[in-house]
C-alpha cells in the first residue's frame, strides 16, 4: 500500500511542535526533550560518518555490563546523549546499555517528569566494516510527573505500552529518524548539507504479510523444534510460489526491523539452548522497535506475550523477540503454540 509522503518540506523541530496540540499536557517539555535528542544525534551522525576517517574505530580498555568490549564509537555515542540530555530539566533518570545502573541527572541539574531508555549504538559489532548502525531510544512519562526528585528504578522498570514516544535512528546510506508518539509513524531523512532532519514519510503501515525472513540461521541447532520446524516451513517451496521465503541479516537489529517496517516480513531473535532469554534487550532495544511496528500495523512478542505487555524487572533484561508483518507474526505463533 502506498505510504502517504508529504510534499510539505517539514523540518524534525517543526513536526514535534505541531504534534504538541496531539498531547496538550506536554507543556512544551516534550518538544524540548525531542529537540535536544535530535541535536545528539547530530553529533553521533557526524562522528559516525567520520569514523573511518581517524582513530576512533578500535576499542577502549573499557568493558561494558554485559562483558563486551566497549568500542570508542559506542563510548562517545553514550556520552553525547547523556551530556545532551542530563540539564535540560525535563528528565528525572536515565537508562541505556552502557551503564550498569540508573544514570542519575547531576545534582545541580533540575529534574523533570520524563525518563530516557536508549542503546546509544546498535550494532557495534559491524562499527568497523562501515555496515549499518542506529541507535534506539524510548521516553516514558515518571510515575507521579509532579515529583521533581531524582528518577527510579520504578520509574524506569514500566512496560512499553506505557511509552509516550520511541523510535530508532538508522546509519545507513541515509540517516533516518523513525519514531512515534502513539499517534502514527513518522520517518525523518537527514539532509546534511543543512543539518535537519525533514519529514518523508508521514503515517507510515508496514505491509500486511512478505515472503521475507530475518533470523541467525547459524543458530539452528540450538533453537527448539517448534522454533526450527516453523524455520523449516518457510524455506520448504510451495505450490503457490510463496515459499521458499527470502533469508536477509545485517546483524544490526535496527536494520533488520527497519526493512521489515518498510517490506514487512519478520525479524526474530529467539532464545536458544544457551540463552534462552535470547540476547536482545527489553528496555532499550525490543520495546522501542515494539513500539513502532505496532503503531505501523505490525506485531511483536516474545513467543507468549505481547512484547509491550512485559513488565520489566531488571534494566538490562534480555528477552526473544519476534517482530513484523502481523500475519508473518501470526504464521509463527501458530507454529509455537502448535
Ligand atoms: P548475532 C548487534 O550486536 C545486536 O545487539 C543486534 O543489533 C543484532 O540484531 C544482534 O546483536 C545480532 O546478534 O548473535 O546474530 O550476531
Amino acid at each position: 500500500m502506498e505510504n502517504s509522503t508529504t510534499p510539505k518540506l517539514i523540518t524534525i523541530d517543526r513536526h514535534i511542535n505541531e504534534e504538541q496540540d496531539l498531547h496538550p499536557e506536554a507543556t512544551g517539555e516534550f518538544t524540548f526533550l525531542l529537540h535536544d535528542f535530535t541535536f545528539a544525534i547530530r553529533l553521533i551522525e557526524r562522528e559516525i560518518r567520520r569514523a573511518g576517517l581517524n582513530d576512533i574505530l578500535g576499542l577502549t580498555e573499557n568493558i561494558n555490563i554485559h562483558g563486551e568490549t566497549v568500542k570508542k564509537l559506542d563510548q562517545f555515542a553514550f556520552e553525547v546523549i547523556y551530556r545532551a540530555m542530563d540539564h535540560n530539566g525535563n528528565l528525572c533518570v536515565m537508562a541505556c546499555e552502557e551503564a550498569n545502573g540508573l544514570m542519575k541527572i547531576p545534582e545541580k541539574y533540575p529534574k523533570g517528569k520524563y525518563v530516557l531508555v536508549f542503546d546509544p549504538l546498535d550494532g557495534s559489532s559491524n562499527i568497523d566494516v562501515n555496515i549499518t548502525l542506529g541507535t534506539i531510544f524510548g521516553f516514558y512519562k515518571r510515575l507521579d510527573p509532579t515529583l521533581r526528585t531524582d528518577g527510579t528504578i520504578e520509574d524506569v522498570l514500566q512496560p512499553g505500552r506505557k511509552l509516550v514516544a520511541a523510535g530508532y535512528v538508522l546509519y545507513g546510506s541515509s540517516t533516518v529518524m523513525v519514531y512515534t508518539t502513539g499517534h502514527g509513524v513518522n520517518v525523518f531523512t537527514y539532509d546534511p548539507t543543512v543539518g535537519e532532519f525533514l519529514l518523508t514519510k508521514k503515517g507510515l503501515k508496514m505491509p500486511e504479510w512478505n515472503n521475507q525472513y530475518s533470523v541467525n540461521e547459524g543458530y539452528y541447532h540450538k533453537w527448539d523444534e517448534k522454533f526450527r520446524k516453523y524455520i523449516d516451513f518457510i524455506k520448504t517451496p510451495s505450490p503457490d510460489k510463496k515459499r521458499p521465503y527470502s533469508l536477509r541479516y545485517v546483524g544490526t537489529a535496527v536494520a533488520d526491523v527497519h526493512r521489515v517496517l518498510n517490506y514487512g516480513g519478520i525479524f526474530m531473535y529467539p532464545g536458544d539452548k544457551s540463552h534462552p532469554q535470547g540476547k536482545l534487550r527489553l528496555l532499550y532495544e525490543a520495546n522501542p522497535l515494539s513500539f513502532v511496528i505496532e503503531q505501523a500495523g505490525g506485531r511483536a512478542t516474545d513467543g507468549q506475550t505481547d512484547i509491550l505487555d512485559i513488565v520489566p524487572s531488571s534494566i538490562h533484561q534480555k528477552t526473544p523477540l519476534f517482530i513484523g508483518s502481523k500475519r508473518n507474526v501470526d504464521e509463527l505463533m501458530e507454529f509455537l503454540n502448535s
